[in-house]
């Protein structure tokens, strides 16, 4: 079903509301999903867009919402994350007029909500693959233990089920022998937790870790950078903050998807109550291996192996399904 956010007020002003379920600084896909919200309304003379944080306290999200949606000053409210469906559809059925964007989320058949979902089991895949590869090598901070780590801030469906998986079978296709260390923080804001959680695992020869923790990974960052090891940084491209520490980002185009689906929905033409999922054939799913400071982090016969799996999930030559969450 294709709705016009826009179609009572074809010339007028359209407003758009991002919803940050969380704090947008240091949470990589909220960056990328601001910035694509405004990067459309640059180019559309007519589309305003304001941006209100919901902050770290998930029990007062619905609340928010709530509100947001009570104003009806907004045609469009874009919003990210795996939880964020429920929280819509709930505060949906009060506001038959509001339609919402919600990307890196997956609900099928409500018509005032459309929905995008990225194939995190692909992205995590290149994660393990060459976190795999580094703790087998020569680096200087790999040690002789098949061990790599993972810290995360919560558990959710997409976590427990693309991504924790898509890691470790990324790693155990390098050597089966390889384990995940596998740990939770309980929030997406401590610093220390995280870097203690990092320091225990350094303690026990872990080498590497993958960290999908918001704002609580800069301290696994710094645990990493003090301690010689090595980061697995999630989302975004962002190897300029730790050049050398960070050795692999396994990212999501975010910033193009809300740039793409705002421009569609101010035209009248997104798609809602029929979920997308996309790839890394799409292009949506990737990792980045054209920088200077992957080039640089990474010796060449590794990087020369983890080209070959990366061109394979590319081009679709290894096909990495996506369950039901
Ligand atoms: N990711 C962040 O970077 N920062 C957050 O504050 C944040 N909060 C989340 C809250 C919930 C309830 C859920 C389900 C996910 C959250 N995410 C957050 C994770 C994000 O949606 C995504 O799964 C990860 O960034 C991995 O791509």
């Amino acid at each position: 079903m294709s709705a016009s956010v826009a179609a009572e007020s074809p010339s007028l002003t359209v407003k758009v509301a991002v919803y940050v379920p969380g704090v947008t600084a240091g949470s990589p896909l909220y960056e990328q999903m601001v910035a694509g919200a405004q990067k459309a309304a640059a180019e559309m003379p007519n589309v305003t867009v304001k941006v209100i944080e919901a902050g770290f306290n998930q029990g007062e999200w619905a609340e928010k919402m709530t509100a947001l949606a009570a104003t009806g000053e907004y045609e469009l409210i874009v919003t990210s994350n795996p939880a964020m469906p429920f929280i819509c559809a709930d505060v949906a059925k009060s506001f038959p007029g509001q339609k919402w964007l919600n990307v890196d989320a997956y609900l099928a058949g409500n018509p005032q909500i459309a929905t995008m979902l990225y194939n995190q089991v692909e992205q995590a895949y290149f994660a393990g693959y060459l976190g795999g590869l580094v703790t087998k090598s020569r680096m200087s901070g790999a040690t002789p233990d098949l061990k790599l780590g993972m810290i995360v801030a919560q558990q959710y469906p997409a976590l427990d089920k693309m991504m924790r998986p898509g890691y470790e079978q990324g790693a155990k296709a390098v050597d089966p022998g390889i384990s995940v260390d596998f740990r939770v923080i309980g929030n997406w804001y401590d610093a220390n937790k995280a870097a203690d959680l990092a320091n225990s695992m350094f303690d026990s020869g872990v080498d590497v870790v993958l960290s999908i923790a918001g704002g609580a990974g800069q301290g696994i960052i710094k645990a990493a950078k003090e301690r010689g090891k090595y980061v697995l940084y999630f989302d975004s491209n962002e190897y300029k903050i730790a050049p050398g520490t960070i050795i692999g980002c396994a990212v999501l185009n975010q910033e193009r998807a809300v740039y793409e689906r705002v421009k569609l929905a101010v035209a009248g033409k997104l798609v809602f109550g029929q979920p997308e999922i996309v790839n890394a054939r799409d292009g949506y799913v990737d990792f980045a291996d054209n920088d200077p400071l992957y080039t640089q982090a990474v010796p060449e016969d590794v990087r020369a192996k983890m080209a070959e799996v990366v061109k394979k999930i590319r081009t679709g030559q290894l096909v990495l399904e996506v369950p039901q969450l």
